[in-house]
């Protein structure tokens, strides 16, 4: 498979709500799509990261930088047998795993289309359909939120994740399960805490989360297999979690029962499709989550969502959650279950709106072989 070309684009979407995590709070999304010409047939990937680097060291500006500079240098003209040699020709670069992603990601669903297969096959994936949460950002009430849970819980979704922070935490977990006794409810920290805070986090078992990700810091797998020992509540490890070793190590230590598995974060889908394997094999559920991505990344994030260990509800929702209009046809779209089907068409099963993208791009950088 010779990746021919590719064009680099910038495009800007206002969000339909407000998304807070405990690091900050957006409005809009500036996110770089890649498409790719690969023997003819076409690819797009998409880099996930935040416009600023406070999820990761990665933002749009970087990756576009790492990718103009580097990343496409080093795989445009060239040949390969499977997506997973392109992984490695981007070895050199270390990190940037978002940047990476998206040209990974791109020649899978190039690869996928013309063995005339859904991406979600090729990748070995079993389910016909996936189980779908939401993740609820930082809202300035508590009613809002409650507000939001209502609507969500209606639509069918299967399971509630919160974002909390110290001082939106307690109270408001009491709040949610005061009104809402049983629903499938965890938070999300992203890293807001420190081991000091482990009196304050003990109370959190109460509430009987199915999960708490990510409560110390980004960078840190030993000290979560400290807190783990002291709470009843399974930690989930999402921003510690870069590959497969990662998780053998956080499994091997106790840091984590579940894990979630994000494919900017980890670098694409051959270095999922590894973490899938690990986990499995150490009986570890894993669940897909999500970055806020258009269509192309939430059509990639389904694909994967089909794997076997994906047994847990997922951070991938509807478009219309995000978007006014997304960027694919047909949009990504909820059963009153709170399913999302895997596509039956080839490829990526999704077709990406030339036009539209064309008139949401603030700029846009070719290369060709
Ligand atoms: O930690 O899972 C996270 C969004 C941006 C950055 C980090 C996270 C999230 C989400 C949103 O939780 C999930 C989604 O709906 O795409
Ligand atoms: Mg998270």
């Amino acid at each position: 498979m010779k990746i021919e070309s590719a064009t680099l684009r910038e495009i800007q979407m206002p969000l339909v709500t407000f998304f807070e995590t405990s690091f900050a709070r957006m409005h809009q999304r500036r996110i770089l799509l890649l498409q790719l010409q690969v023997d003819g047939v076409e690819g797009w990937g998409e880099v996930t990261c935040g416009e600023a680097p406070f999820y990761s060291s990665e933002s749009t500006d970087t990756a576009a930088l790492v990718l103009r500079d580097f990343l496409l240098p080093m795989v445009i003209g060239k040949s390969c047998a499977h997506p997973r040699d392109v992984a490695h020709w981007m070895r050199p670069v270390r990190g940037h795993a978002m940047a990476k992603a998206a040209v990974e990601n791109a020649v899978w669903a190039a690869h996928a289309a013309q063995l005339g297969q859904p991406l979600w096959q090729v990748l070995g994936g079993t389910r016909r359909e996936i189980a779908c949460g939401v993740s609820l950002g930082i809202k300035d009430a508590v009613e809002d939120l409650l507000e939001a849970i209502e609507r969500e819980l209606a639509a069918g979704y299967q399971r509630i994740k919160v974002k909390i922070k110290p001082g939106w935490d307690v109270a408001v977990l009491e709040r949610i399960r005061q009104r809402f006794p049983e629903i499938a409810l965890m938070g999300d920290a992203n890293s807001a805490y420190t081991l000091a805070d482990l009196g304050h986090l003990r109370q959190f078992d109460r509430f009987e989360l199915m999960m708490l990700e990510q409560p110390l810091w980004h960078d840190d797998i030993f000290f979560h297999a400290r807190l783990q020992r002291e709470l009843r509540t399974a930690i989930c490890l999402d921003e510690s979690i870069h590959h497969a070793r990662d998780a053998e190590q956080a499994i091997a230590i106790g840091a984590c029962r579940i894990i979630n598995v994000k494919l900017g974060r980890v670098g694409g889908f051959s270095s999922a499709l590894e973490l899938h394997a690990a986990t499995q094999q150490a009986g570890v559920p894993v669940w897909c989550g999500g970055m806020l991505e258009s269509g192309v990344g939430r059509a990639h994030n389904i694909a994967l969502s089909t794997l076997p260990n994906f047994s847990l509800p997922g951070d991938v929702s509807a478009s219309r959650r995000y978007w006014h209009e997304d960027i694919i046809e047909p949009e990504v779209a909820v059963s009153p279950s709170g399913t999302i089907a895997a596509p039956a068409g080839a490829g990526l099963g999704f077709a990406v709106r030339l036009e539209r993208v064309e008139s949401l791009s603030k700029w846009k950088h070719q290369v060709h072989a």
